[in-house]
């Protein structure tokens, strides 16, 4: 225990007691709702809690606090709190964090020991924020502190989540070498690639400067992994209405990075981990059985059409038929069952025809790739000199384009269309 630590220790109880450290907690990465009031309405204690991480700041953490109570106490007087969140850093930047709250009463300081890493830590200090909406931003002095007053605004306007970003108007870096702006770029496009419906929402989806609503996220277990807590928050939350404010990503002044090559595995690595546990694995399952079933629908309408004890038409005029009753028959069960939980907000008839030529339209080309699948893997990938090679193959291209049709289904036809602005 260090000398200024015991210091505060001999002080009157009531300023040991507001200087005291928060307490760690622990369990799951949960974010717990705000505990009803007498009359049943939910009503924070506080408008904002903001969570500072730091790790080896104790030459920031001073200035950054000052400048972030002058602005906070101009907008939010007495409805704020400021929380920094220390790994146990060497430097010693939690105690030195401790020592500015005689000074910055909305100060609170938490300093973690078992645990370590950039987003559980946030997490661990939005669990015990009392704010109605909850921000992270560095502690280097990196994230401008006079732009959380536009993302506050954002937040008051309505948005459930604010994001400063590098990559609107008004925003940018300052002196980034070409090397670091194309690793920029290049996590963001991989992002893009494996979790396109979570990293596409925003322009800036590597910023750790942000703002969102307590309930938007209450209740949703978190499992992040190394740096971009955002993703996890845009993953895991229940977030319609996002607004982002430009900012330029400042130089650091003092102390260093601390992001290593480690940080670019642990990003793909939370990217696959999200994208695992977004997968609609329940919703692929409907889809496929849908599939099977137009199989049957197809194989009675080219019976009954074409089959000589039947109608005796010509074959390719009944397949044609078949294959659009299959078709028809999907989409009915798709759009009843497989995703019915979309479509019940998107109602009336000509909403449905739209989704319904859509449908078709993809299948149309699932088709078309089928063909081609089929004649790469029998021709050009050696399925011919397998026993019973065809049939292989064939399955293989009916399973990569039923995956194929499922993805351009849930993206185009049943799509999930947000309010953005
Ligand atoms: N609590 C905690 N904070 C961290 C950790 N790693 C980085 N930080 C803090 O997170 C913020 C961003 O980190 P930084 O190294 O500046 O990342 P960069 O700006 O992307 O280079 C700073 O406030 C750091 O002190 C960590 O393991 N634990
Ligand atoms: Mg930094």
């Amino acid at each position: 225990m260090s000398p200024s630590y015991q210091r505060t220790k001999i002080r009157p109880m009531s300023i040991t007691q507001t200087t005291s450290l928060l307490p760690v907690p622990s369990g799951p990465l949960v974010i717990s709702p705000l505990p009803p009031t007498a009359n049943g309405l939910q009503k924070s204690p506080l408008g904002f809690s903001l969570v500072i991480p730091t790790y080896q700041e104790s030459q920031n953490i001073p200035e950054l606090i000052r400048q972030l109570s002058l602005l906070l106490d101009s907008i939010l007087p007495d409805d704020y709190e400021l929380i920094v969140v220390d790994d146990n850093s060497p430097d010693r930047t939690w105690e030195v964090a401790q020592s500015l709250i005689l000074e910055y009463p909305k100060l609170r300081v938490m300093r973690r020991q078992q645990e370590r890493g950039l987003s559980t830590a946030v997490i661990r200090g939005w669990q015990v924020a009392r704010g109605e909406v909850l921000g992270v931003i560095d502690a280097d002095l990196q994230h401008p502190p006079e732009t959380l007053l536009k993302l506050w605004s954002e937040i008051q306007r309505g948005a459930d989540l604010a994001v400063a970003s590098r990559h609107v108007e008004g925003g940018g870096v300052s002196e980034w070498s070409l090397l670091r702006r194309f690793l920029s770029r290049g996590a963001q496009t991989l992002g893009l690639v494996i979790l396109p419906e979570v990293v596409g929402r925003v322009s800036d989806p590597m910023s750790g400067f942000f703002l969102v609503r307590r309930e938007a996220i209450a209740g949703k277990v978190m499992n992040p992994l190394g740096y971009k807590i955002l993703i996890e928050v845009l993953g895991r939350g229940n977030i319609s209405w996002i607004k982002e404010v430009g900012y330029v990503f400042q130089e650091r002044l003092e102390g260093k990075s601390k992001v290593t090559w480690r940080q670019y595995i642990d990003y793909i690595l939370h990217l696959l981990r999200l994208r695992f546990a977004l997968w609609p694995v329940a919703r692929f399952l409907r889809f496929s059985l849908v599939g099977f079933s137009g199989v049957f629908v197809d194989m009675a309408f080219l019976y009954l059409l074409s089959d000589p004890s039947a109608l005796g038409w010509g074959l390719t005029r009944s397949k044609i038929i078949a294959a659009e009753m299959a078709i028809i028959n999907n989409f009915l069960w798709n759009d009843l069952w497989t995703f019915g939980d979309i479509s019940s907000h998107q109602r009336g008839w000509r909403k449905r025809l739209k989704r319904l030529l859509k449908f078709n339209l993809i299948c149309l080309v699932g088709l078309i790739l089928n063909v081609l699948l089929l004649n790469l893997l029998f021709n050009f990938l050696g399925f011919a000199h397998l026993p019973y090679g065809r049939y292989i193959a064939n399955l293989i291209a009916i399973a990569a384009v039923t995956i194929w049709n499922f993805w351009i289904n849930l993206k185009l036809s049943w799509r999930v269309t947000e309010v953005n602005d």
